[in-house]
């Protein structure tokens, strides 16, 4: 029988049996054995293309991998310190084609938070960049880019790029340092809607301000679906 949640909503097989693999898997070590789709069809008693559908989206978040001929394994942390990744960069890691829809792109003052971030000074001018980011067609993230319209002089004239980091990096501009910070929160009605999720499903909100030679050149904030998206850190010395 479908678990109930306390929203009275059925939770999907494919969920209880995700949830299942992943507490079971993280903090494994790595490339020790998932449990075996038999296994799995066993203890949930549900056809194999719902233990497959459980598996590809441990697959795609990293938790796992799966080796030719083998089998799949818990995943080998694959980010090094240092790694500052692109959404591009980070989708096409978990196996998925990365895609974006511009929701705004314009000329802003830059006022509070922004301002102080990008060390600028309020109403200096910086550029706004709101895009869904998609991963294999489904909404992963908003993301809100501020970028210091300084460095960037008409970034926003002749079409906008696929990667923000590939049009920064062609103009010697890509964050080499971040700093991020992470919250727990819910989705406004705005947020659900466009991440098409309920309004107050679980979301992480994620502010990172990037460095290029030591100069703030972007801030971006960004609201990833919390049941999509599974930050990855590897910390510590580097191997
Ligand atoms: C990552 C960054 C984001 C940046 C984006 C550029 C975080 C946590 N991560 O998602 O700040 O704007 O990459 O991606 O903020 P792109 O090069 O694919 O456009």
């Amino acid at each position: 029988m479908d678990q109930v949640l306390e929203t009275g909503r059925p939770q999907l097989k494919y969920v209880q049996v995700r949830d299942y693999v992943r507490s079971v898997c993280v903090g494994a070590a790595p490339g020790t054995p998932a449990p075996s789709e038999r296994e799995l069809v066993n203890r949930f008693g549900v056809a194999r293309m719902t233990v497959r559908q459980a598996i590809d989206t441990l697959v795609a978040e990293g938790t796992l991998e799966r080796v030719r001929g083998r089998g799949t394994f818990v995943s080998r942390p694959r980010r090094r310190v240092g790694d500052l990744t692109s959404f591009t960069e980070e989708m096409r890691r978990r196996g998925l084609e990365p895609d974006s829809e511009t929701l705004l792109a314009e000329h802003e003052a830059a006022t509070g938070g922004v301002a102080r971030a990008l060390g600028l000074t309020a109403g200096d001018p910086v550029i706004h960049w709101r895009r869904l980011r998609l991963g294999s067609g489904a909404p992963v993230a908003i993301e809100d880019a501020y970028l210091n319209e300084l460095l960037l002089p008409g970034f926003l004239l002749g079409g906008l790029p696929t990667s923000l980091y590939d049009a920064l990096a062609a103009r010697g501009l890509r964050p080499t340092l971040a700093e991020d910070s992470v919250a727990a929160d819910v989705a406004d009605a705005t947020e659900a809607a466009l991440l098409d999720v309920r309004v107050g499903a679980p979301v992480l909100r994620v502010s990172r301000r990037g460095l290029a030679a030591e100069r703030p050149v972007v801030v971006a904030r960004s609201v990833y679906r919390a049941d999509r998206f599974t930050l990855w850190l590897h910390l510590g010395e580097s191997d």
